[in-house]
């Protein structure tokens, strides 16, 4: 394993899930953070604890990733040495509703795409070009296995994470010839927010998603995010599809009851 101690990591979405577990696991390790999301009170109180925890240095951006202006002006006002990130995770996405396409709510499709892929986006074009001229930096993905396979009533969420997988394939090769390491990390049923989101805050609905089955957690997908980072700088895991054992696909879960 190799240190990341004082490396920069920046973390989207680190309000929560999968997000606030890298944001755990990499202070863990004593990693400075830079942690991003729009709801500033959770982000302050995840904080609070690793610091508490770990005593980690952290820089807290109360941030929209999908309003391109406000990236660009938080980013570029970011301190010395904060900017110099030197890993991002691009882990900030939702999904809205389970409709048919042909009746989904566009304004549900605009908030995905904005989200999962303007956002990551708008991100990754103000940060890697300081990677490369710096000479070392890692991106990691959070993608799905909603990228891989379509299904039923997914079809603008599982769009965007195609396209993210995508993208992690496009800049690893618009990165060949620098050190920059590309990861895409796609996990199936993680049991967070993800599905209350979704489902805007219809729980009975959202418990349903997990009910009988055992889902990966968090810190599952974190430590996998965090593997990904500590590999020596040789190795680039660039795509990583974690299910939980009681999952084989996007649709096929086995349930108890
Ligand atoms: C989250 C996994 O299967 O609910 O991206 O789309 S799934």
């Amino acid at each position: 394993m190799v240190s990341i101690k004082d490396k920069i990591v920046l973390i989207t979405g680190a309000s929560s899930g999968i997000g606030a577990a890298c944001a755990h696991v990499f202070a863990r390790e004593g990693a400075a953070l830079i942690l991003a999301a729009r709801r500033f009170e959770r982000l302050q109180s995840v904080a609070e604890k690793l610091q508490r925890t770990f005593n980690s240095k952290i820089n807290l951006l109360k941030m929209d990733v999908s309003d391109r202006t406000q990236v660009e002006s938080i980013l570029s006002s970011l301190p010395a040495p904060w900017h110099e990130v030197d890993i991002l995770i691009n882990n900030a996405g939702l999904s809205r509703g389970l409709d048919k396409l042909y009746e989904g709510d566009i304004q549900d499709w605009e908030e995905m795409i904005d989200t999962n892929i303007k956002g990551l986006l708008y991100i990754t074009r103000f940060l890697v070009p300081g990677m490369v001229s710096r000479g070392r930096g890692h991106i990691v993905n959070l993608g799905s296995i909603a990228g891989h396979q379509t299904y039923t009533g997914g079809n603008v969420y599982c769009a965007t994470k195609a396209a993210v997988r995508a993208l992690s394939e496009g800049l690893k090769l618009d990165l060949l010839g620098t050190p920059i390491r590309v990861s895409s990390v796609d996990p199936g049923l993680v049991e967070t927010e993800f599905s209350q989101v979704r489902f805007r805050g219809d729980n009975r609905r959202a418990a349903k998603v997990y009910q009988g089955m055992n889902p990966l957690t968090a810190e599952d997908v974190a430590e996998i995010v965090l593997f990904c980072a500590t590999r020596p700088p040789h190795v680039n895991l660039s795509e990583i599809l974690v299910l939980p054992t009681d999952q084989s696909s996007a649709t096929m879960v086995d349930r108890k009851n």
